[in-house]
């Protein structure tokens, strides 16, 4: 890694003094007498995209981190100029320009100062392969926090530390390893209770510090390619990440069953061993949703083919899968073996498909079946073959979804352990080398997976999985954080890398539960599960080389253990699915870090392991051994335990206890969880009524629930179904007003209401203004009523 130190005895260019200024409707030119322009363009009022160019010329703009679908337009734009500076005012914050320097300040409207340029941006010709090195200097004040960047297995604030984003497959990485599986230059930085975000959106290895080398400064850098970032303002983090999120996009919802629990190895072959683990599943009444094949499904490790031995009659096992309730994943690697009557590698040769090195011949390398080459899947034609691949294992077996493992890409035997940097690609018409495509190599493949899994699966929705991921990958696929170990460590980086990846726009995220490398004990397994049934992608998978790994594989107590959580995600599933339906309509995270969910409090601002599961679930992972509990912070605001309704008020820290069998779990007040029935797959049973926990409150809490036909696109078409409460409790009433949206009729006509915490015994209901009578509503004791789904205003008396 070159330090900033090295770099400035290397020599160091800065922009001078501006000599041209041009306003061309939402864009800015800034041009300085040696050649620099500085290209800003005005996204929103609160979103600005900063681009500089050396020696007055720009490169094409192409990026494939940027949402066809982003939100763009602002209220205000004004510019003026003072004698030392260019001052560019929108609604929301005020830009100013130094002339003799090119230099940035960023301030808000009541001129607190936000963002500012230590060196600011300056460059260094690339001697070794031409272009610059670009590189931006903020200055780091004293007390900002830095958050976001993907999934880095570090503490949730990224002060004091160096990260750099280079794809790179990871086995059994440690702490603080750097760098991993995904590029995400994005970062939210928080400065006296103002959050800002920066996404430097360049393909090539990247380098953030967060005043690490310098304790007053934050730079970021590339090896190459443009100095090209956007900033957003917040002020909260939830608008900055909302922004990024906006800009880089989201996914479709994902079909429900995706949400539910998936069972994997590396690898479950024969046939026979498949099915054992499915009947094991039904037999222990676990409930499990999908079951994985790994790479020793294919034929010698060659994509889109079976071992016919092992899988004689794919087809069939899959329907007989899906007769029982599961989905099954096939796994496809980018590595094509080279095997003259292979198809796949016929077409490709064919056609020019694979990748070469610099001076023509094709790129080579190691992976699963020996020697492989490598389609250029930043080739727009190429994307187009790969999505038709799936055609016969989509449409004809039947498989339900897939996971593209090694796209980093992953080379064996060589130290870069990747492809060669002199590497060509097509980058949809930009050619260039692998330095610049490394990085989004991964995201093209599972771009075109994503096409085609989606063309074949239709009418229903795709699920695809993916390794190795740029800015923007989210809209394509979810993603798991690849070859973690079973440690009690890794339980701790798999909590902190899903709270980062949220953070980071990418929400559909897991670990490997238990961990991929070696083999958890029962009490890790058990941790483990109880904190991963909270992300939103919930996968066992172990590298199998220790032991198994399945739910029975750690005796009884652990089994019941599991069981029971296992239960509880499917219990929530309306609650996650709600969850997943505003990351998508809003960018909100799934999972919210303390600091996001409460920036004031500047006791969030270093927490790692608390975390908000949606907006009203408060999670706080057990991560020893032995523990019969632990000391856990909680944010402002009354919160329910769980699993006593015993009410804790936040602002303090506080020891909960946390026996094998319990997860700290808390509950905001007045928050209304949905439920439904234990089922052993998504769609085992109709759901006759939706249960909903109400904590009480004395106050007003809003909460929703999201429905649809749980699959399919119809509810693009209006069929959905979202329901909206309002909660007001007083001291011996509580009001609940329900406001319905969308067309969709959800299957149950009642809802089943528990109430928690109710300081008053019931007398009276009301619905709609009537008084009902306590036996139709099933009154049961003081605290479970059933009514129907479709009322206004729910009021209940007490005595
Ligand atoms: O395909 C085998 C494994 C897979 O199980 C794992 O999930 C991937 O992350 N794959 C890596 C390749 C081998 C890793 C040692």
């Amino acid at each position: 890694m070159i330090t900033n130190t090295e770099i400035e005895k290397r020599g160091n260019q800065y922009p001078d003094h501006i000599v041209d200024f041009k306003h061309e409707s939402d864009k800015f030119y800034f041009t300085t007498h040696n050649g620099v322009i500085l290209e800003l363009t005005i996204l929103r009022d609160s979103m600005i995209r900063f681009r500089y160019a050396t020696e007055h010329v720009f490169e094409p703009d192409f990026s494939y981190a940027i949402s066809d679908d982003v939100n763009l337009g602002y209220n205000e734009l004004e510019v003026i100029e003072e004698i030392a500076e260019y001052i560019i005012t929108t609604s929301k914050i005020k830009i100013y320009i130094n002339k003799s320097n090119l230099k940035v300040h960023i301030f808000d409207m009541e001129n607190a100062l936000i963002m500012e340029d230590e060196l600011g941006f300056h460059w260094e010709e690339n001697y070794a392969y031409g272009g610059n090195i670009v590189k931006m200097g903020k200055i780091c004040h004293s007390g900002e926090s830095y958050y976001g960047m993907g999934d880095k297995a570090s503490h949730t604030n990224l002060k004091g530390k160096r990260v750099n984003n280079w794809v790179t497959d990871s086995y059994a990485y440690g702490k603080d390893q750097e760098p991993l599986y995904k590029s995400i230059p994005f970062y939210v930085g928080l400065k006296e209770n103002i959050a800002y975000g920066v996404f430097f959106d360049n393909s090539f290895s990247t380098y953030f510090d967060f005043a690490n080398e310098k304790r007053n400064v934050t730079s970021f850098w590339a090896d190459g390619g443009e100095m090209n970032y956007y900033f957003f303002y917040g002020p909260e983090m939830s608008k900055v990440v909302e922004s990024y999120t906006d800009l880089t996009g989201v996914p479709e919802l994902p079909p429900l069953w995706a949400l539910g629990f998936h069972q994997s190895k590396w690898s479950y072959f024969p046939e026979s061993k498949v099915k054992e683990i499915a009947s094991t599943f039904r037999k222990l009444q676990i409930p499990c949703d999908a079951i994985y094949l790994d790479i020793d499904y294919m034929d010698g490790f060659r994509c889109f083919t079976w071992d016919e031995q092992r899988f004689p009659n794919p087809k069939k096992m899959i329907e007989e899968l899906e007769e029982d309730g599961f989905k099954t994943i096939t796994m496809i690697d980018p590595g094509i073996k080279i095997d003259r009557e292979y198809w796949v590698y016929q077409q490709a040769m064919e056609n020019g498909f694979f990748c070469r090195r610099a001076d023509g011949p094709h790129f080579k390398g190691k992976v699963w079946p020996g020697e492989c080459k490598f389609p250029d899947f930043t080739d727009p034609e190429v994307r187009e073959w790969w999505a038709g691949l799936y055609k016969e294992m989509i449409a004809d077996v039947g498989v339900h979804g897939v996971w593209n493992d090694m796209n980093e890409p992953a080379v064996m035997e060589v130290p870069s352990k990747t492809a060669n940097l002199d590497v060509r690609h097509n980058y949809d018409g930009h050619p260039c080398s692998h330095r610049k495509a490394h990085n989004v190599y991964g995201m093209q493949m599972v771009r075109a997976t994503y096409d085609g899994i989606k063309k074949y699966t239709f009418p229903k929705r795709p699920f695809v999985l993916t390794r190795a991921a740029y800015s923007g990958t989210q809209r394509y696929a979810s993603t798991w954080t690849g070859d973690n170990v079973a440690t009690w460590e890794h339980l701790w980086i798999a909590n902190v890398q899903m709270q980062r990846m949220c953070m980071s726009g990418y929400s559909f995220v897991g670990s490997d539960i238990g961990g991929f490398a070696e083999q958890p004990n029962g009490e890790l397994f058990a941790r483990w599960m109880q904190l991963a049934i909270f992300h939103p992608f919930c996968r066992v998978h172990s590298s199998g080389d220790h032991g198994d790994q399945e739910p029975w594989s750690f005796g009884e107590e652990i089994t019941e253990i599991v069981k029971k959580y296992i239960e509880l995600r499917y219990q929530l599933l309306p609650y996650l699915y709600t969850m997943f339906y505003k990351y998508i309509k809003n960018g909100l995270p799934m999972l919210q870090s303390l600091v996001f969910y409460d920036q004031k409090d500047t006791q969030t601002h270093f927490r790692t392991d608390e975390f908000l599961f949606g907006e009203q679930l408060l999670v706080c992972p057990v991560q020893e051994p032995n523990a019969q509990g632990r000391r856990m912070y909680f944010p402002q605001g009354k919160w329910y335990n769980y699993w006593t309704d015993e009410v804790v008020s936040g602002g303090v820290e506080k020891w909960v206890a946390a026996e094998i069998e319990t997860i700290p779990l808390f509950v905001r007040e007045g928050a209304m969880v949905p439920k439904y029935p234990v089922q052993q797959y998504v769609g085992e049973k109709e759901i006759k009524e939706l249960g909903i926990d109400v904590y009480y409150k004395d106050g007003v809490e809003n909460s929703s629930v999201y429905e649809d036909q749980q699959d399919g696109y119809d509810y693009k078409k209006g069929r959905y179904s979202l329901r909206r409460f309002r909660l007001r409790g007083k001291e011996n009433q509580l009001i609940i007003q329900q406001f319905k949206d969308g067309n969709f009729t959800t299957p149950y006509e009642k809802f089943k209401l528990t109430f928690h915490g109710l300081p008053f015994t019931i007398s009276t209901v009301q619905l709609d203004n009537e008084v009902v009578n306590n036996t139709d509503i099933k009154l049961n004791g003081n605290n479970i009523i059933e009514i129907s789904k479709d009322f206004t205003e729910l009021h209940i008396i007490g005595k």
